[in-house]
């Protein structure tokens, strides 16, 4: 059985198995850690997009790594936050639940996700982690390391708060 490691990080420079990309429906790049993603890969991973035609909100692809350290990359579409009652729970939890089954279908041990959502799709970040470390705990016995990779120190309280069994790594 493994942990969840919560940690404040650039996802890109994490060495898992897979690091998860929270992307837009057209898969082609963009800003946030999408675009960080796409800087760090190489011009490789979106010649390789071009040609997945896309990905609907909830769903999930796989691509390689290219340049990154992680061997692969799994690109998810988070819900763009409306009211919170356009199904935007349910969608961000097929996120999380999509991306676990297709790092599992392909053998990852270890895994890190962003905060999927929570940038410039504007999800409340309680909400969003709270969902997140759902489905987390739901997969732990499938993986040795699931990394819930914050991007500043504020969303990592955030998590530990929400998760205190969480390993809380400085
Ligand atoms: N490493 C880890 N987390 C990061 C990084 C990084 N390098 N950069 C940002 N974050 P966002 P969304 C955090 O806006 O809300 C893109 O343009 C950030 O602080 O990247 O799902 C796509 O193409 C926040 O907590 O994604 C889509 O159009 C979290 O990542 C749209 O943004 C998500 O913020 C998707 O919006």
């Amino acid at each position: 059985m493994g942990q969840i490691h919560i940690v404040t990080s650039d996802i890109t420079r994490l060495k898992v198995d897979v690091i998860v990309n929270a992307a837009n429906t057209s898969l082609l790049g963009g800003g946030g850690v999408d675009g960080a993603i796409h800087r760090a890969a190489g011009g490789e991973l979106l010649v390789y997009c071009r040609t997945l035609g896309g990905c609907p909100t909830g769903e999930a692809r796989l691509t390689p790594g290219f340049n990154l350290p992680a061997q692969w990359i799994i690109h998810t579409v988070g819900p763009v936050w409306q009211d919170g009652e356009q199904e935007e729970p349910v969608l961000l939890y097929d996120c999380y639940q999509n991306s676990f089954r297709l790092a599992a279908e392909q053998g990852c041990r270890t895994i890190a996700f962003p905060a999927i959502s929570t940038g410039v799709y504007g999800y409340p970040k309680r909400e969003a982690a709270e969902v997140a470390l759902h489905v987390m705990s739901n997969w732990i016995d499938g993986f040795d390391r699931i990394t819930a990779c914050c991007f500043s120190q504020a969303d990592a309280d955030l998590y530990h708060a929400l998760c205190p069994a969480c390993l809380f790594d400085e």
